[in-house]
């Protein structure tokens, strides 16, 4: 998309604006293809600006129409315009209001930034740099202004009227048109400008804030669907009650919005008091949504929420600073998940989507730092790293600083910010200021990329009960990033004994270490615990303290001992995984050595004990049987990587867990059969995930009828969870029953696009190399279209990241397809394309011949003449 010049913007050029624009008013007449806008800015010049200097406001595809200065027109040779500029050649030297009046087309807009039409409504996306599709502007995150807005259309089809704020006017005019008047008293950049108008319904409750005052809450959606926003309603008020009680933060205007639309580039948008959600966060019914689909909506409902102080409240001075807004809040929300559901639960998936997201990202050609220090197209870093990974480090200070140290400095950080344009050295001043700790080194965590490598080696002295950890670290190189400095990491650890209790010590040296925390700051640390009257298993990295690869000298014997004792259910679940990993790794090294793929009885005897274990909770328990993806096998390995062998390994490896473990299976998917009213809660939640996992895992075994179950399971399950999962279970072990099953699935569901989504991306996934041609049949089926990034998403994006055995093909025909797919995209929608392009960014991991063929495809990629800045951006540095 041309929001960019696709020149590079540098954070170290920074300067603030000549001139301060400290009110917007905007006038909108709505029309399918030609809305008019007339803006009005109070614009002011900064105190050193020198009288005279242009002022020059940026646009995007924008038709000009007229420009006054305080009331008078402008003459001709007083400014220039063209679509993408407005220059006030000389400005006056005091306050002025400037008007100008633009045409922009909702309906011809694909990109779905700036003003556009979803299903006939209209909406609006600036973050961030939309706002310059609708009119011209100081389109940065620290030009900060009070918006009224008025919107103006037919009443029969835009009834409903909406902009950031609280509404003060309302009124009727000739020719069956209404208009309404939003103002929103709270400064605030451009990015969080938002308007809807459409023909929609709504649901509406209230909320008291904690300090007496009542806000309306609405959520609006197409008609039709109202009935589907009772758990978004539930999830948002209790988000509110969250930020009240957790961070002392309320709810500021008279009402807080949200809008479902079913076109939208991204999960959902966190514009002041009218949050614009993809509909598929928004909507949710037993019969179409799954529990997965619940705990999104909760989860997203509550990031889009909490942005209200972290982002709206406090935003960003530009857009290097991303991560101050969207780590912090992606913590924030991971917190919520945490209070409301299951602390390990919660830390578990979330270092599962680090893994799975982040660290490939920080170990290939994207890798940037959280903070990046330069970008050609801002839209292509609201990645992994800035927010996943970004949250991992204000994680790191929270534990650093123990929960009331880190309070205190969030409690600064909105008290001294409130109002701001802000930097991550703002942020991080406020944790120094109000704990008192010199925290100037956790900048590195912001400016470095790459995952750091922490070695551990332990050993004990019997003689002299002491033990010892030489604990190293290294951050490897990145692209632009050659060498690199030592970083501060928490480490949460405990000392394992004998009886499986952590060990007391009467002192430490060569750490500091507060609790269980241990700093490790130098390149190496030499740690010595005194008082250790027996061999320890050291548990390190407890919680994921930091997001780092860990690797020790730990045996095959500890890790059974901490997957059977570990007091940190994280630990106890990570050495599970790391046995499997290892297991995985050899087992891939066999199939392509053509040998066998062997398993350990060991450990197969560890997962019983842990399946088995009724004192651990459902959920947890479906989280250890899990063995790792094939993606992370893929990720672990890292070079010369055949992905078609790793599928094979880890099917035979998962057959054996399922063999071994058949009669605690049979007797869990029993026990946990749930014949009670569907709830989307925690608790029932769980149980569905162990008990849909069992039955996937029987299956694997080729238990005697298991087939038959899982068709039963489908055939009679009351709710979407039993259903896809039994639906997923046939597929993706390929089983003659899974095309019936298809088929019913789609009479029972076809026009309901969401849960359409959900059997298109099934199909897509089917691990058979020539699943390709049923994906691209699929592209002509009624329930896909090219126009709706969900669609895309659902067929081509599951495809190219959810079916390695296919997008693998040996003769590259998955690779052709998917650069195909972004090329025909990118004129459309450049966003989506780009997006979809990541799904080579481990190409240079792959083997020889699969690495030849990918390049091929990215290179065929970047010489399509006319490529988006989005796009092209992604596929330089992939081929860099
Ligand atoms: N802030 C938005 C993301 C905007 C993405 C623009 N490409 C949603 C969020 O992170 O809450
Ligand atoms: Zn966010």
């Amino acid at each position: 998309m041309k929001t960019s010049t696709g020149q590079t913007v540098r954070l170290e050029d920074y300067r603030p604006t000549d001139y301060a624009i400290d009110t917007v008013n905007l006038d909108f007449r709505l029309d399918p293809t030609e809305t008019r806008v007339a803006a009005t800015l109070a614009v002011e010049p900064r105190e050193d600006t020198a009288e005279g200097t242009p002022l020059e406001l940026v646009g995007d595809g924008l038709t000009f129409v007229t420009a006054s200065v305080d009331g008078s027109t402008l003459a001709e040779d007083a400014f220039d315009a063209t679509p993408d500029a407005f220059i006030l050649k000389s400005p006056p030297a005091a306050p002025f209001r400037l008007t100008i009046e633009t045409r922009i087309n909702p309906e011809g807009n694909s990109a779905l930034m700036g003003l556009f039409r979803s299903s006939g409504t209209y909406c609006t996306q600036c973050e961030p740099e939309g706002f310059r599709r609708i009119t011209y502007f100081l389109d940065r995150p620290d030009v900060l202004s009070v918006y009224t807005t008025r919107l103006e259309g037919p009443k029969d089809q835009v009834p409903v009227l909406l902009s950031n704020g609280n509404p003060i006017e309302e009124g009727e005019l000739d020719g069956g048109r209404h208009y309404v008047v939003w103002h929103d008293p709270f400064r605030k950049p451009s990015y969080l400008f938002a308007a809807v108008a459409g023909d929609l319904a709504h649901i509406s409750d209230t909320f008291v804030t904690a300090s007496g005052r009542t806000v309306d809450l609405r959520i609006y959606v197409e008609k039709g669907k109202e009935t589907r926003c009772d758990w978004a309603m539930d999830s948002l008020k209790r988000s509110m009650r969250w930020d009240e009680v957790r961070f002392g933060r309320e709810y500021d205007l008279d009402i807080f919005m949200i809008v479902a639309v079913s076109d939208f580039n991204m999960g959902a948008m966190e514009n002041k008091g009218l949050n614009i959600f993809n509909d598929k966060y928004i909507l949710a019914d037993p019969a179409t949504a799954t529990d997965v689909d619940y705990a999104g909506i909760e989860s997203v409902i509550a990031h889009e929420y909490f942005h209200n102080w972290t982002g709206d409240r406090i935003t960003c001075r530009d857009w290097f600073q991303l991560c101050l807004k969207e780590g912090l809040t992606v913590f924030r929300d991971q917190e919520f998940t945490s209070d409301e559901r299951s602390r390990p639960v919660k830390r578990i998936s979330d270092v599962r989507t680090l893994k799975a997201h982040q660290f490939p990202e920080d170990a290939g050609p994207l890798a940037h730092p959280v903070r990046p220090q330069t970008y050609r197209e801002i839209n292509n870093f609201y990645t992994a790293t800035v927010y996943e990974k970004g949250a991992e480090v204000v994680r790191m200070l929270a534990t650093r600083l123990g929960e009331d140290g880190f309070r205190a400095g969030m409690d600064l950080y909105f008290e001294r910010h409130d109002g701001d344009a802000a930097t991550i050295e703002d942020f991080i001043a406020c944790f120094a200021d109000a704990t008192g700790t010199d925290l100037d080194a956790m900048l590195l965590w912001y400016a470095q990329a790459g995952t750091p490598t922490v070695t551990a080696n332990g050993s004990w002295d019997g003689a002299n009960h002491t033990y010892t950890l030489t604990l190293s670290q290294s951050v490897p190189a990145t692209p632009g990033q050659p060498d690199k400095q030592p970083m501060p990491m928490p480490i949460r650890f405990g000392l394992v004994g004998p009886n499986g209790d952590d060990m007391a010590y009467d002192r430490v040296e060569g750490a500091r270490v507060e609790g269980d925390v241990l700093m490790l700051e130098e390149a190496e640390q030499t740690v010595v615990f005194h008082g250790i009257g027996a061999q320890p298993v050291p548990s390190l990295l407890r919680g994921f303290s930091a997001p780092v690869r860990l690797r020790s000298n730990e045996t095959s014997e500890d890790r059974l001992f901490l997957l059977a004792h570990d007091s940190d259910p994280f630990n106890r679940w990570e050495a599970a995984q790391r046995i499997a990993m290892d297991l995985l790794q050899a087992g891939t090294r066999a199939v392509r050595a053509e040998g066998d793929v062997i398993t350990d009885p060991d450990f197969l005897r560890g997962l019983a004990t842990i399946a088995e274990d009724a004192s651990l909770e459902p959920a947890y328990r479906a989280l250890a049987l899990q063995l790792p993806a094939e993606s992370d096998v893929f990720r672990e390995i890292g070079e010369d990587v055949d992905p078609a062998a790793i599928a094979v390994a880890r099917r035979t490896i998962k057959a054996a867990v399922g063999q071994a473990l058949a009669g605690t299976l049979e007797r869990l998917y029993g026990e946990l059969a749930d014949e009670g009213a569907y709830s989307p809660d925690p608790e029932a939640t769980g149980r569905r995930a162990l008990r849909n996992l069992a039955l996937d895992y029987l299956v694997s075994a080729g238990a005697d009828g298991a087939e038959a179950r899982a068709v039963a399971h489908f055939e009679t399950a009351r709710n979407m969870t039993d259903r896809l999962a039994a639906l997923s279970t046939l597929a993706m072990h390929r089983l003659p029953s899974a095309e019936a099953a298809f088929e019913t699935y789609a009479d029972l569901f076809a026009g309901d696009a969401l849960a359409m989504d959900k059997w298109l991306s099934l199909q897509a996934m089917i691990p058979e190399e020539d699943n390709l041609d049923r994906v691209r049949k699929l592209m002509d089926h009624p329930a896909f279209s090219f126009s709706n990034p969900n669609r895309i998403r659902a067929l081509i994006g599951a495809y190219a990241t959810g079916n390695p055995v296919s997008f693998h093909r040996t003769d590259g025909d998955g690779y052709r397809f998917i650069a195909g797919v972004v090329m025909e995209l990118d004129p459309k929608n450049p966003q989506v394309a780009a997006r979809m392009l990541a799904a080579f960014r481990s190409w240079r991991s792959l083997e020889a011949g699969r690495r030849t063929l990918a390049k091929a495809e990215l290179q065929r990629v970047a010489d399509r003449p006319g490529l988006s800045t989005d796009t092209s951006d992604i596929v330089t540095r992939m081929l860099d």
